[in-house]
């Protein structure tokens, strides 16, 4: 099975995401550095917002075979610099996150995902409420990945 690799700003929720994925219960701490938890690659968000960091996140994406970018979906920041996405040469989808906040934007945070340069296929889902995820499960067992 296919790895997945979950890359966004700090604090998009790409931790708590994959504890929902994989149904832990554990709790959440700052991620520090690129971690293999199962099928899952987990990544500090500042690989994804600091240069100097891209080289070892585009070295450990040879090691996925899907690419989740997340995006809080209650953020109104830009933090991906625009194109971002354009430098994997892995499939890439979008997961929108934290769905289950009072009056997000979840047009706003898909706007994000394409400025970031994500094409494919685009996931909204709460890791809190678990909404979302079961659509996001099937896709990633489609495409011959597991979390
Ligand atoms: N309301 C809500 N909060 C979330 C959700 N996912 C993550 N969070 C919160 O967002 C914060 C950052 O989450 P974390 O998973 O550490 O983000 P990461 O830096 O991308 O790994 C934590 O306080 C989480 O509890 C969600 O689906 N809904
Ligand atoms: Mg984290």
């Amino acid at each position: 099975m296919g790895k997945i690799m979950l890359i966004g700003p700090v604090g998009a929720g790409k931790t708590s995401l994959i504890a929902t994925l994989q149904q832990e219960k554990k709790s959440i701490g700052k991620t520090s550095c690129i971690e293999f938890h199962d099928g899952a690659i987990d990544t500090p968000g500042e690989y994804a917002q600091i240069p100097r960091y891209y080289s070892a996140l585009l070295v450990t994406a040879m090691e996925a075979a899907l690419i989740l970018v997340v995006q809080d979906a209650a953020d109104a920041k830009v933090t991906l610099p625009p194109g971002f996405v354009g430098m994997f040469s892995r499939p890439v989808i979008g997961v929108v996150t934290k769905i289950d906040v009072p009056g997000v934007d979840k047009e706003r945070a898909k706007a994000r995902l394409a400025e970031a340069g994500v094409k494919g296929d685009v996931f909204y889902v709460s890791a809190h409420t678990g909404e979302g995820v079961e659509s996001l499960l099937d896709y990633i067992a489609e495409r011959g990945c597991t979390a």
